[in-house]
């Protein structure tokens, strides 16, 4: 499903729409781009040695950014660890996911919150975000008469995650249940050096129907369908009609974090071919077609920008050291045996050094 050919010209779809005026297409460049920049300047921030490790989003911002505009204020998000771009549209404080990729954060953030904690382990926020969308059933916030009480959940998830057992059975669920959830995968083509060839012999969207729930494949680097087909899929879900998966077919331009060197397991000319169909650079191509936008525009775009990369590089100063005393204590409510042997271990260790 496509609205916007890479060529930045509008197509009409007969079952999915997206009407909006030139304001809203400004305000869909606007979070591409600030959510590019944030993603850039965390990685040189990683570089620099401030953050332990970053995972890029660069090239994936439609997908995203059409993702994070569908959803209503009371739905909810189960991410995996790459979905920067959607915490900056719902507005999560960004210095929150770089304190987590610093390690000076244990990861416990508001779990009241509607952006849900990153999952580093493949796959199983899929399950939580499963059981949390069932949850909302027996609370009676799906298919209300009511249609402002209703909530819906999106579990993101990978092409290679689509693979994971736990993955699988969280679809499952799902259709047996019947249950308020939208499955959105970004298909990057790769699951770090794994090709999606390798990962699956049909297209990933044609799974979902042996699970018996619909499956739609969308341009991920075309917000405008992104978005479209996620409101689709959200409606449904709150309404009460059941799971949706979404394949947004995107390409992952950076490396898989960067602990990784794509040019070991990829060819240039595949990321060439990517590069001409940049998100970013189709929808400005589409605003100066309509005459909806100038140099001027993108020129206090560009400001703005800059204002975000200085704000972001000036909170790494503002994160705390972390403290491992609380690392421990934030895992049970009482700690285990092994819990405390770790800790007795780590106690030694650290007196095994003079100084602090
Ligand atoms: C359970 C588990 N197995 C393996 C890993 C190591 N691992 C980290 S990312 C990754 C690939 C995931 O690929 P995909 O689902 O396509 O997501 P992408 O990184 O492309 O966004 C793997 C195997 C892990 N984190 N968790
Ligand atoms: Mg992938």
């Amino acid at each position: 499903m496509q609205l916007l050919t890479p060529e930045g010209t509008r197509l009409e779809h007969p079952d999915f729409h997206w009407d909006g005026s030139g304001d809203d297409l400004r305000g869909r460049l606007r979070d591409m781009w600030l959510g590019r920049r944030f993603d850039q300047e965390a990685t040189a921030l990683q570089r620099h040695g401030e953050l332990g490790l970053w995972p890029p989003q660069l090239g994936q911002e439609a997908a995203q950014v059409g993702a994070a505009r569908a959803l209503a204020p009371a739905d909810h998000v189960f991410p995996s660890y790459r979905e920067h771009t959607v915490a900056m549209v719902l507005g999560i404080p960004m210095t929150q996911i770089l304190a987590l990729f610093r390690g000076c954060d244990a990861g416990h953030w508001d779990m009241q919150d509607r952006f849900r904690t990153y999952g580093i382990v493949i796959g199983a926020q899929v399950l939580q975000a499963v059981g949390y969308a069932m949850g909302l059933q027996l609370d009676g916030l799906v298919g209300a008469d009511d249609e402002s009480r209703n909530e819906a959940v999106m579990a993101f998830h990978g092409d290679g995650a689509s693979s994971q057992g736990d993955v699988n059975e969280a679809y499952v669920f799902a259709a047996s249940y019947q249950a308020p959830v939208v499955f959105f995968c970004q298909n990057n083509q790769w699951a770090i050096s794994e090709p999606i060839a390798l990962q699956s012999r049909i297209p990933l969207y044609q799974r979902a129907r042996g699970f018996g729930f619909p499956g739609v494949q969308v341009d991920g680097n075309d917000v405008l369908a992104v978005e479209a087909v996620s409101r689709w899929a959200m409606d449904r879900a709150r309404r009460g009609d059941g799971p949706t998966f979404i394949e947004a077919y995107t390409y992952r331009m950076g490396a898989h974090t960067t602990s990784d060197d794509p040019t070991k397991y990829r060819q240039a000319a595949e990321e060439e071919q990517w590069r001409g169909r940049d998100p970013i650079s189709r929808l400005i191509t589409h605003l100066r077609s309509i005459d909806e936008i100038d140099d001027a525009h993108l020129a206090r775009l560009e400001e703005e920008a800059d204002e975000l990369g200085a704000s972001t590089r000036a909170s790494i100063a503002g994160l705390r050291d972390v403290d491992m005393e609380e690392l421990f204590a934030a895992v049970h409510a009482e700690p285990t045996v092994s819990l405390a042997s770790q800790q007795r271990q780590y106690t030694d260790f650290q007196s095994g050094f003079e100084e602090d």
